[in-house]
């Protein structure tokens, strides 16, 4: 599933995000930068120990990550160029700004890429695993988050790619694009 926004390529597709041929992998991390579990736990090792190392340099010079900001750090064996982490929410049923805080992941994550010079990045499903966020609402709000980026960001980028670590995940990302 592909949409074009002016020179900008949207799509969906399922895949092993460490595995994309992109410029810029963004982490669905945690504000310490520990990669021990889910897309993290698999960037670090296709990356290399070199990642988890830049991270913790990153925290002792900066601190914990804030939600809605981005660190990045060179992406060690992977493909890409760059690795951009963000922490989205812990899904929260009891909170009315779970959305919000998604999209402010994105957001960071794109505004991220876009100062880095970098022209194609991709996302895995933010928040949608170990954080709990219900995967088909949280891929609509990655999705509009997404659009509404490029929209207002013409010509920045290249691709974005949304990456669905199975069927399930890539058809959520779809529809979500294909509803919008
Ligand atoms: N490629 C693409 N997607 C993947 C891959 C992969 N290789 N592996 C998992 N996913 P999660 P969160 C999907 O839990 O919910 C970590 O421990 C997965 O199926 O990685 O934001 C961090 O360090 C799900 O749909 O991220 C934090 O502590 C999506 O990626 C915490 O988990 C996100 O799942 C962050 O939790």
């Amino acid at each position: 599933m592909e949409l074009v926004f002016g020179t900008t390529r949207v799509v969906a597709l399922a895949g092993d995000l460490t595995a994309q041929a992109v410029d810029v992998v963004v982490n669905a991390a945690n504000v310490e930068l520990r990669h021990g579990g889910g897309v993290a736990a698999a960037i670090a090792r296709a990356a290399g120990p070199s990642l988890q190392a830049a991270s913790d340099a990153w925290v002792a010079e900066h601190g914990p990550l804030r939600e809605g900001d981005a660190a990045v750090t060179d992406a060690g064996a992977l493909t890409a160029d760059l690795v951009v982490h963000v922490a989205g929410p812990v899904y929260d049923p009891e909170r009315d700004d779970n959305a919000a805080r998604l999209a402010a992941a994105v957001v960071a994550a794109l505004d991220a890429t876009a100062d880095s010079g970098r022209r194609t990045v991709a996302f895995p499903a933010i928040s949608a695993g170990i954080y709990g966020y219900p995967r088909d609402r949280a891929t609509r709000v990655l999705v509009t988050a997404v659009i509404d980026w490029v929209a207002a960001h013409p010509g920045v980028l290249d691709e974005v790619r949304l990456v669905g670590f199975d069927d399930g995940a890539a058809a959520d990302f779809g529809r979500a694009l294909t509803d919008r």
